[in-house]
């Protein structure tokens, strides 16, 4: 009989970037939301976290500063029944020491990054004992393809979706109205030898019957105007803001791997600056992901430039763009209809500790 609730611990360190908190809290918000489980965040990095979700204190997730000096002892009373760890941190060794005490080991997982690589099936839930104590952890890989283990998308996505109004949205984050025309776009990207070039484009392209809105979350430069393109920044917005931003605007830049998520279920036309890597590894990423898309044909050639690979041709894009609306929308659509990423992990682990 599996004992309810369950207590989850979630670890994660966050190095130079938004994803991997915003991957944890999202998971652990899914989990005592949806699941009932009794879920603890243990984070290295709390301001970060209150940038995602200034209102943390008041949801059900206990968020705790993961200190740079862990106890040396920890009792195994204060270790959960279930423990992720994200993206290959390393848990405090004290605390691995305490989970090989318990009468039942936890489900240890080891939450890893999301790639449309054929590879990522194979390797989902493979278990790895630990070399000296009584302990087993788990890969446990997101992904797009059947034998993954899925995506996070919350029970209410829908839900908000349906009761969002852009012009409030717009309005609370003191916008003007959209234009007749107006191309709307949302920027999120790493640095980006591109953009100068593309803010070019977008200058010459728009007109007064077609002005171009870009909006930038996070960026902190100063509010441009060049002809009818207009170049806004924005504060950083908590986490749930931001899917409104997405479904607000006609076209997202993201990057990433949640920001890249969220783009998909918005199912509005989007461009993906894919976290760069050693010896162009990320481009196989990103040709494994536009290889399975129903538009990646379409998107690939602005993709791979965005992404350093050719050159930029936004009129082409541009046109485009209309025709990518129903293959994303049907994207979306099949991507929903297999389990979410949270469902999975808790079958997964109630599977282990019956
Ligand atoms: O911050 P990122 O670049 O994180 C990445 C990925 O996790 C990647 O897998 C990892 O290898 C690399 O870091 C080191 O981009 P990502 O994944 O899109 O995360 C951004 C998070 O920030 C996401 O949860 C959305 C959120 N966000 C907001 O909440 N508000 C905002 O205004 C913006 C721009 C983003």
């Amino acid at each position: 009989m599996s004992r309810n609730p369950l207590r989850c611990d979630i670890f994660c360190t966050v190095v130079d970037n938004y994803g991997d908190a915003g991957v944890s809290w999202r998971l652990a918000n899914q989990l005592a939301n949806e699941h009932g489980w009794l879920v603890r965040l243990w984070i290295d990095d709390l301001p970060r976290l209150i940038q995602l979700a200034p209102d943390h204190a008041g949801g059900p997730v206990a968020v705790h500063h993961w200190p740079e000096l862990w106890p040396i002892a920890w009792p195994a009373a204060e270790t959960a029944e279930v423990v992720i760890e994200a993206f290959g941190c390393e848990l405090p060794a004290a605390y691995v020491e305490a989970m090989a005490i318990r009468a039942q080991p936890p489900v240890w997982l080891n939450l890893e990054y999301l790639s449309a690589e054929a590879w990522v099936a194979g390797c989902h839930a493979l278990p790895s004992p630990h070399p000296r104590l009584p302990l087993v952890k788990y890969f446990y890989f997101p992904g797009f393809a059947a034998g993954t283990g899925g995506l996070l998308r919350e029970r209410d996505y829908e839900r908000r979706r349906q009761a969002f109004d852009e012009a409030a949205f717009r309005a609370g984050l003191g916008l003007p109205p959209r234009l007749p025309g107006e191309l709307t776009i949302s920027l999120f990207s790493y640095p980006n030898p591109m953009l100068p070039g593309l803010i070019q484009a977008w200058a010459a392209w728009a007109t007064p019957e077609r002005p171009v809105r870009v909006l930038c979350p996070g960026s902190g430069e100063a509010v441009r105007t060049i002809g009818r393109l207009g170049l806004q920044p924005l504060p950083f917005l908590p986490q749930a803001r931001y899917d409104e931003l997405l479904w607000a605007c006609d076209l997202n830049f993201v990057r990433g791997e949640d920001s890249f998520v969220r783009a998909q279920w918005a199912a509005n036309p989007f461009v993906w600056h894919i976290y760069p890597q050693a010896e162009g590894a990320h481009l196989a990423k990103l040709e494994a992901f536009l290889a399975t898309h129903p538009a990646g044909t379409t998107l690939r050639p602005f993709w791979l430039a965005w992404n350093g690979v050719g050159s930029l041709d936004w009129p082409a894009f541009a046109a485009a763009l209309p025709g990518l609306d129903e293959p994303l929308k049907q994207w979306a659509r099949s991507l929903s209809e297999r389990p979410d990423l949270a469902s999975g992990l808790v079958k997964f682990c109630l599977e282990r500790l019956k």
